[in-house]
């Protein structure tokens, strides 16, 4: 059975030689390594063999295999490289043609705002934070003063891996651990981009969307800080001579809350379509973080105060962009994507 290894291998140096094109190396390939070729022929003896034969056998038939690849590469890759060279000099192929172009690609719409958003706020001073998707009922829920019965779970109605874990329906959960981790300290200064769900699907509502949410503790903070540090966002996001106004509002996680509004994009504050004859955009919420809040995250709420504020960047995006259907921004439609 070697020899007939020994044999083979002459053989098929010997054709190999004498294959003068792609087709004959082809044949060459299923003479030899085949699925009825010469080598697997060998392989299928092997049953034959005395036990104490076949592992030396073996190895000098997979030798022999290794062999026979790499000459069939050498030997396909040199006439290739001759067939080419005859294409090109006979003139078959025109190396003057343009080459085709690549359509050059870009972020995603939702990824350049909240890129920029998060610019902004780095600029400001604040750090990025992160947490998990996959939440606890206490870090979404009981830490931001919204007990088990608590009406503001109807709004956020979310989906509930068990009675304690879920999928977070904003980024405040990211807030509360890093507030838990660095209490008693100040000052806290961060932002948490990321994606949130809620058990809602229509024009204006998708089950996964986006959100910032942005939290300052430190001694003394008040409602002024919050209010210079969202001016000074809004005037980078939206143009300088945009006006904002603040409305009271609920949440249960501050007090006071706020709503914020800007002047509209579209007619300025005349009153349009877009804005519903208002002149004014609502683009986020915001307010004092709940002493409460702070108390469970281990603050002392006569020593500390805070801001924080909410925003869901489709929103963001499609007030910026003048968009009216969220679903745009999950279809991948490169007429659309383009545009941004
Ligand atoms: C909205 C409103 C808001 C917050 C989020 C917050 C976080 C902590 C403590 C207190 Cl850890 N508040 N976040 C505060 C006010 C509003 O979001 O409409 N978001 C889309």
């Amino acid at each position: 059975m070697q020899e007939e290894l020994a044999r083979i291998k002459e053989e098929a140096e010997r054709d190999l030689r004498h294959a003068a094109n792609l087709q004959e190396v082809e044949a060459w390939r299923i003479k030899y390594l085949g699925k009825k070729g010469l080598l697997t022929r060998v392989l299928r003896g092997m049953g034959n063999l005395p036990p104490e034969q076949r592992p030396q056998v073996g190895r000098l038939a997979n030798e022999l295999r290794a062999w026979l690849e790499s000459e069939l590469a050498r030997r396909h890759e040199a006439l290739r490289a001759v067939e080419r060279e005859k294409e090109i000099t006979s003139g078959a192929i025109d190396v003057t043609l343009p080459g085709r172009p690549l359509p050059r690609g870009r972020c995603h719409p939702l990824t350049q705002v909240l890129e920029e958003t998060v610019r902004i706020f780095v600029q400001m001073g604040f750090a990025v934070a992160e947490g998990p998707e996959v939440e606890l009922d206490y870090y979404n829920f009981e830490a931001l003063n919204i007990p088990k019965d608590h009406p503001a779970r109807d709004m956020q109605d979310s989906f509930y891996i068990d009675d304690e874990v879920l999928l977070r329906t904003h980024t405040s959960p990211v807030q509360i651990r890093v507030m838990e981790q660095t209490a008693p300290r100040v000052p806290v200064r961060i932002i948490a981009p990321g994606k949130v769900y809620r058990r809602d699907d229509d024009a204006t509502h998708a089950p996964m969307f986006h959100q910032i949410e942005g939290l300052l503790v430190d001694r003394g903070i008040s409602f002024a800080h919050l209010k210079g540090t969202l001016q000074a966002f809004v005037e980078q996001m939206f143009g300088a001579n945009r006006r904002m106004r603040f409305r009271p509002s609920y949440f249960p996680f501050t007090e006071p809350s706020a709503e914020v509004d800007i002047s509209c994009v579209v007619c300025g504050g005349v009153g349009c379509r877009v804005c519903g004859q208002t002149g004014w955009l609502e683009i986020l919420g915001s307010g004092m973080v709940h002493p409460r809040v702070l108390a469970m995250a281990g603050y002392d709420p006569q020593e500390v105060s805070g801001f924080a504020f909410g925003m869901g960047v489709e929103r963001v995006a499609m007030l910026k962009y003048g968009i009216d259907d969220l679903r745009l921004f999950y279809a991948n439609d490169l007429r659309f994507l383009g545009q941004f």
